[in-house]
């Protein structure tokens, strides 16, 4: 499954660049702009868009390129980018972060099953300004959370429940995800945000993710109060994208 293979793959990236050298490639990258700060507007929602070539449940999505869809992302009036990096399930590699770093100036989201600390001076090395944290998969959220501070990265730390968002919340998470899609069916689910997001406190960043395919649910989570969403699918797999991004932005 995703996980296993995410963990053999981490190992030979290990192998192939130590902890140390990534961290002297840090002192090298600029900091870019702050992704929770980018997310919060006066009264509209932000879009976070995701460079998503393919996924388990819809398998290929799209053959574009980040160099192609990144600029279109960006001129749509997109907040902040997400980059999927997982090799097997997803299609993507880390090596799509780091063009994505050249082509904007967006803050940039590492998406990716993230297991390790590692992984976290990784995203920071390619030029992340955060990282999505699962709350039922990184194995000590406090921790990650803190190596991602430290780093001056923030973390994503997405949820699907309300025992969830309290262990997110108790170590010290800033941004939150609710995750509308179920792992299991793979089916998604915008009431999910309705019911789970009175359980963030109104002074954490709240973030939709997923199954988000029409200006209608843009409007229907806003009214939630949701501080922004995360769209990949709908959008990659539009013949428009420049335009479907834009009729996502309000
Ligand atoms: C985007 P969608 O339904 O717009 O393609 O979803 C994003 O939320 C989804 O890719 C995602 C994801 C994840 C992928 C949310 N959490 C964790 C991999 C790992």
């Amino acid at each position: 499954d995703i996980i296993r293979e995410r963990e053999r793959l981490l190992e030979i990236r290990k192998k192939y660049q130590p902890l140390a050298e990534l961290k002297e490639n840090i002192k090298r990258v600029k900091l870019r702009t702050d992704f929770k700060k980018s997310l919060v507007k006066e009264d509209d929602v932000s879009i976070i868009c995701e460079y998503k070539p393919a996924s388990p449940s819809l398998g290929e999505i799209s053959q574009l390129t980040v160099g192609d869809v990144v600029p279109l992302f960006e001129e749509g009036g997109a907040s902040a980018v997400s980059v999927l990096t997982e090799e097997s399930f997803f299609k993507s590699n880390i090596d799509n972060l780091k063009l994505a770093c050249r082509i904007t100036r967006l803050p940039l989201l590492r998406k990716d099953f993230i297991l390790d600390p590692y992984q976290i001076y990784e995203a920071r090395a390619y030029g992340a300004s955060a990282i999505l944290l699962m709350a039922d998969i990184y194995p000590d959220l406090k921790e990650g959370i803190e190596i991602c501070k430290y780093l001056d990265m923030d973390a994503l730390v997405e949820c699907k429940n309300p025992e969830e968002i309290e262990t997110a919340v108790k170590s010290g998470a800033e941004v939150i995800g609710i995750n509308n899609r179920d792992f299991n069916d793979f089916k998604t689910d915008l009431g999910r945000t309705e019911k789970l997001a009175s359980y963030v406190p109104s002074n954490i960043t709240l973030v939709s993710e997923s199954g988000v395919q029409s200006p209608e649910d843009v409007d229907f989570l806003s009214k939630l109060g949701v501080d922004a969403l995360l769209v990949g699918s709908s959008i990659m797999k539009s013949s428009h994208i420049l335009e479907k991004v834009n009729s996502l932005v309000l």
